[in-house]
């Protein structure tokens, strides 16, 4: 009698786990055949900040039309609510099979990936991660931002030895971002090591003019500091011109780091200006387009696939050389 009872729980066990694992909508209809000319790709870019991000946006359009598949791009001019309703749009849209994400900010996607997961729409996320259940998405392709700030650390530690002071003033993107929050805290994790203190911070939003007008307004209270720390390069380039129009030698007097390594950070560097760029590699495209057609077909996939990096400092003696054989 246990034995026949036994089997009944077992066998409904098994009748609902397979009905209830069809939480999810059907894949796409070419699966687990689609190829590249099957996907119709939702792209939600961030805006158009600066030269990091032109070289991103160019990455998938270029990408795109060399493999063949349909791109959608959507321009979410660095506004989250314009991005989260672009989102919806994509869910919307029954062409659109694979949904690609670049977020502004890590929180405020529960809705929308719920929305998109009972769509059966592929979700990749690009650039930035998202404090999101990783089962709300395929894939994470982006750097690691945490080993960004790391290096920026160490190579700081570098430009200061010997100083007597090591005070280094901090130009932050966009606070609610995670190469804002990440880079930030590697930074910390790592500057204890040769006794930096950052002694001001303040978002100046990715842009130059705002990395100007920071600076200039720290530089009216003081110009005891010894490094400064940009999170990009764009916002180095402004704190150059703040430096510059206060009397000081940008990259002498005060030694200046930023991430990105894209072509206006090379002209700063062989000016002398800038001392020292870490690498954002933001020519992503093939990598999550390869990613995303996987993930139409049905394979499961690391939660993070990381990009790799470099360090590129004024002193290099063939600077010049990699400067013109870059991309960006
Ligand atoms: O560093 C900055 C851009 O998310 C890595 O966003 C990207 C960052 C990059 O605005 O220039």
């Amino acid at each position: 009698m246990k034995s026949r009872i036994l089997y009944g729980v077992l066998l409904m066990v098994l009748v609902f786990g397979l009905v209830g694992c069809g939480k999810k909508s059907a894949g796409p209809a070419c699966a687990p055949n689609c190829e590249y000319k099957d996907m119709v790709v939702g792209f939600l870019q961030t805006g158009s900040e600066g030269g990091w991000r032109a070289a991103n946006s160019a990455s998938f359009r270029e990408t795109a039309d060399q493999l063949g598949l349909t791109l959608k791009f959507y321009d979410s001019q660095n506004d989250l609510a314009r991005q989260v309703a672009g989102f919806h749009q994509f869910n919307q849209d029954p062409d659109v099979n694979v949904i690609i994400l670049a977020a502004l900010e890590t929180t405020g996607w529960e809705e929308v990936l719920k929305e998109a997961q009972a769509a059966g729409k592929v979700v990749v996320l690009e650039d930035r991660r998202i404090d999101a259940s990783e089962d709300m998405y395929a894939t994470y392709i982006g750097s690691d931002f945490a080993e960004e700030g790391r290096k920026s650390a160490n190579e700081m530690c570098k430009l200061l030895e010997g100083m007597a002071g090591k005070n280094v003033w901090e130009l932050v993107g966009n606070v609610g971002s995670s190469a804002a929050k990440d880079r930030g805290q590697g930074f910390r994790e790592t500057m204890g090591a040769c006794g930096i203190e950052v002694t001001k911070s303040q978002t100046a939003n990715w842009s130059i003019t705002e990395g100007k007008e920071v600076t200039e307004a720290w530089l009216k209270e003081t110009q005891d500091v010894q490094g400064i720390f940009a999170q990009n390069d764009e916002m180095a380039l402004g704190a150059i011109e703040a430096l510059k129009e206060a009397g000081l030698t940008p990259g002498v007097d005060v030694k200046i780091l930023s991430v990105d390594a894209t072509a206006g950070a090379f002209k700063a560097m062989l000016a002398g200006e800038l001392n020292v760029t870490v690498e954002c590699n933001p020519l992503l495209a093939p990598q999550v387009y390869e990613a995303a057609l996987k993930a139409l077909n049905g394979e499961t996939l690391p939660k993070w696939i990381p990009s790799q990096e470099g360090v590129f400092s004024f002193d290099m003696p063939n600077l010049q050389e990699i400067a013109d054989g870059r991309k960006y």
